[in-house]
């Protein structure tokens, strides 16, 4: 049975809960992040950051990509999972072996045993990047978690509740920190408020969040 300390401390390495079965893992992929960084370079080399246009028409501040078996897309005609790149036509490149197993172990910590994710969404914010309030509801497996990992500058994370209006909290995340959640939280609404420019030393002038889940 597992226990909520509800008074962890973020200095102590405690998950920090942020519902019932939400947890705030400050620092953790902080060994793996000389590992990280040439891999994503590695991934946008092969399918480049894009800035992809909404249902509604709008262009999305943020720039995507995505490595695994499945990536997230959004065009005039909605939100979905492909095996493809739109631009190249090619498969996404493969989940690098840092990735996934940095997924597995932050999932791992939060209670969320055997996570395989087959997907992976990288999104890069420049300075004023932000992201609306969202459900994250394309994965055809929504008990799976979805693990989320930022790196370089510091952004204000918003994480409400089931309905639009619900009023939401407000989380510092900074580079290193990996968000997990699932069960009861998996559909709780969120976004990111417009990033700030506090450079970062090892990634300047931007913020990387990469977020796994098992889609198909
Ligand atoms: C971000 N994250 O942190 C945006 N979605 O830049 C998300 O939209 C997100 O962090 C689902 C689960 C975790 C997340
Ligand atoms: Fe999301």
């Amino acid at each position: 049975m597992q226990t909520l300390d509800l008074f962890s401390d973020p200095i102590s390495g405690q998950p920090e809960p942020m519902g019932p079965r939400a947890f705030l893992l400050r620092g953790f992929a902080l060994p793996r992040v000389d590992e990280l960084l040439p891999a994503i370079g590695s991934v946008s080399e092969a399918a480049p950051f894009r800035h992809m246009v909404t249902p509604g028409g709008f262009t999305m501040s943020v720039a995507l990509t995505n490595c695994g078996t499945l990536g997230w897309t959004t065009d005039r005609h909605g939100y979905r999972y492909s095996r493809t790149d739109p631009a190249s036509g090619l498969p996404w490149p493969a989940m690098p072996e840092v990735f996934s197993a940095l997924a597995r172990e932050a999932a791992d910590a939060a209670g969320f045993p055997r996570f395989e994710p087959d997907a992976c969404l990288i999104n890069r914010y420049l300075p004023g990047a932000r992201m609306s309030l969202h459900q994250d509801k394309n994965e055809r497996d929504l008990d799976a978690p979805i693990v989320s990992v930022s790196l370089g500058m510091p952004a204000i994370f918003l994480f409400g509740g089931h309905q639009r209006s619900d009023k939401a909290a407000r989380l510092e995340l900074h580079h290193g920190d990996i968000a997990v959640w699932g069960g009861p939280d998996r559909l709780r609404y969120h976004g990111v408020l417009p990033l700030a420019e506090v450079p970062h030393p090892v990634l300047g002038s931007q913020r990387i969040n990469f977020t796994f889940r098992k889609a198909g």
